[in-house]
């Protein structure tokens, strides 16, 4: 693949060597060591760009194939988490959706069963899991704090979702947009959670629902979701279509 690929890029070689030297760093991290790593953006020429597009979408695809899904991300201590536990949003604090749970309710859409929007009650009746996780940021910090909710897996088997499909995507209140691979979807630890320590998740944090997916890096965990779709079509991400692995964990 990588020979290939030099070759079919001959007049840029030196260039691209180097890049993809950079690319293959960002993307062979593991999560613990992402935290040392502060964003870079992909800042080459149009030509570069594109293969280096590819090069991420492969990668995705190898690390997809790689992915475990009995690996679970480390759990920690109640005395472990982090005090405040920072914000961070494409946007500043002031300027978070301010949104009324009581007439809230969760879209669903794409290769599902049932396509009934659920309200936040109905969502708090599914079981509940608790858990205690490190949030990795890409801009390199991270913090530790608890998230609860009901199982993804356990909603998408609700909804009649087709778990074969190859991705759950998931519109944000805010503008914002992401979307998982399947197996990390029905992962267990993946959680829709609406309860940040023994509280409503606070509207900073992403009332009312934030996809907590702790295997993953935070960019990878939607907050104010408003929507969640089934499908085959490649869904992309706020950050993914900038430039940011979609893959991005562990
Ligand atoms: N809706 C929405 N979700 C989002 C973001 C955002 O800007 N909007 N930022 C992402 C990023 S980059 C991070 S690090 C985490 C921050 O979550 P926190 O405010 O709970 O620390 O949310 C992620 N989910
Ligand atoms: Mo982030």
């Amino acid at each position: 693949m990588t020979r290939r690929f030099v070759v079919d890029a001959a007049d840029h070689a030196p260039r691209l060597e180097a890049v993809r030297r950079r690319l293959f760093l960002r993307n062979g991290l593991s999560l613990g060591a992402l935290g040392l790593l502060t964003g870079c953006n992909l800042q080459d020429g149009d030509a570069v760009d594109r293969v280096l597009w590819a090069m991420s979408r492969f990668n995705d695809r190898v690390q997809a194939w790689m992915f475990d899904p009995n690996r679970l991300a480390p759990t920690y201590p109640v005395s472990a988490i982090t005090k405040p536990f920072p914000f961070n949003a494409f946007y500043a604090e002031d300027s978070v959706p301010d949104i009324d749970g009581a007439d809230w309710k969760l879209e669903v859409s794409g290769l599902v069963q049932d396509r009934t929007p659920w309200t936040l009650q109905r969502l708090r009746g599914l079981p509940q899991y608790a858990q205690i996780t490190r949030h990795i940021c890409i801009e390199g910090w991270s913090a530790i704090g608890q998230w609860s909710g009901a199982r993804l897996s356990d909603f998408l088997v609700r909804i009649g979702a087709d778990t074969r499909a190859r991705y759950v995507g998931f519109k944000c209140a805010d503008r914002y947009y992401g979307s998982l691979d399947m197996a990390t979807a029905l992962h267990p630890q993946t959680i829709l959670a609406v309860d940040y320590g023994d509280k409503p998740l606070p509207p900073e944090y992403g009332f009312p629902l934030k996809v907590r997916v702790p295997t993953k890096l935070g960019f990878k965990n939607p907050k104010h979701v408003a929507a969640v779709f089934v499908t085959n079509d490649y869904p992309g991400g706020y950050w993914e279509d900038q430039g940011y692995n979609w893959f991005s964990g562990s």
